[in-house]
């Protein structure tokens, strides 16, 4: 009866647009799926610095290569950002992070294709970062305060990391041959799977109605995804660059443009781990974690000196 009456003032809470903070009562299963969602999403900033770190001794210039140094230490801070909110779930960061080690948490498909020329710098800001903003602007006005407020600052530095992919994209579109055809093929083969990262059809996706009700996901993933196809084909246009879907038509009476069907089983597979680069990047971030047990060691050391030197002083 308690519990019943806690959640009828949590939901009225929520309907009123408050934010729940982490003393707050919440339902168990609140706390279980926030902590699904932003660990995930953590892991999937972590991961994400892989396939552009490969680019950046590559740049083609110094200002490229500070550009893109930037946007990967930016994407480590949104994992600390993302990993910091789920803490205040009452989970450890190690437990989190030995999920992800282990393979039992996923993180978004995209990060499992490979980035085979300089292009793909281009194309992943403009349109893997394109996606991102489109869903955490709505994230960072979900129910959950250190969820919103992480995807808050987050958004403010995707938004500079896509306009440094865009630029690229609109460099290349303009240049020779060459880099026109290099761009073109990257735009090709990042387009579908930047629609996968919203996520499995509404109808085939079972977390969609509780986040909703809870105002964790304010839309859904196929709202989302039209809404992130609608501004790109503009952006597609004015950079002179097509996108691959020969179904793509602009429907005036839902102002919508529709879109081709998108290959699901490519999709599942890549999520339970067969796309092209998931064996990588789990064996690099398995490698990256045993190398760095020393920082861990060290910054623990440091923490538990600190908190000796205050309790002296108490
Ligand atoms: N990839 O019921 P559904 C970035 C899973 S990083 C893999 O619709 P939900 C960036 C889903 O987990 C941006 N798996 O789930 C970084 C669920 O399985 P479980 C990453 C996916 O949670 C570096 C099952 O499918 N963004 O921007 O309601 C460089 C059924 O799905 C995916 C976030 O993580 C996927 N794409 O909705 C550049 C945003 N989609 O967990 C850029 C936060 C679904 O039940 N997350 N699955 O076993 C979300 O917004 C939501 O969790 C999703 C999925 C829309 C992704």
């Amino acid at each position: 009866m308690e519990d019943a009456n806690k959640l009828k003032e949590f939901e009225a809470r929520i309907e009123r647009g408050e934010k729940i903070e982490p003393k707050d009562w919440m339902p168990e299963r609140y706390r279980t799926q926030l902590i699904r969602m932003i660990s995930q999403h953590a892991h999937s900033e972590i991961v994400g610095m892989l396939p552009e770190g490969n680019w950046i001794t590559r740049a083609p210039s110094l200002r490229r290569k500070m550009s893109l140094l930037a946007k990967v230490q930016d994407e480590a801070g949104h994992g600390l950002y993302l990993y910091c909110a789920a803490e205040t779930l009452g989970v450890d960061r190690s437990e989190l992070v030995g999920e992800f080690l282990s393979g039992k948490a996923k993180y978004s498909n995209i990060f499992n294709y490979p980035t085979l020329t300089w292009a793909d710098i281009g194309a992943i800001g403009w349109l893997v970062d394109g996606a991102a903003i489109v869903n955490q602007t709505m994230l960072a006005k979900c129910s959950y305060g250190p969820y919103s407020r992480a995807n808050l600052r987050i958004c403010k530095e995707e938004t500079f990391h896509k306009v440094q992919g865009y630029e690229i994209v609109c460099t290349m579109a303009q240049g020779r041959p060459a880099q026109r055809k290099m761009i073109q093929d990257a735009v090709n083969r990042w387009w579908w799977p930047s629609l996968m990262m919203f996520g499995p059809h509404d109808k085939n996706s079972p977390n969609s109605a509780e986040l909703m009700k809870w105002k964790v996901k304010l839309f859904s993933n196929d709202d989302l995804r039209q809404r992130f196809v609608n501004l790109t084909v503009r952006q597609a246009r004015a950079a002179g660059v097509t996108l691959p879907d020969p179904d793509l038509k602009y429907n005036p009476e839902t102002d919508n443009w529709e879109f081709g069907e998108i290959n699901w089983d490519e999709f599942w597979s890549v999520v339970r781990g067969n796309g092209p680069c998931n064996r990588d990047r789990m064996r690099a971030r398995r490698r990256a974690h045993v190398e760095g047990a020393w920082v861990r060691e060290a910054a623990d050391a440091y923490a538990a000196k600190q908190r000796a030197k205050a309790a002296k002083s108490a």
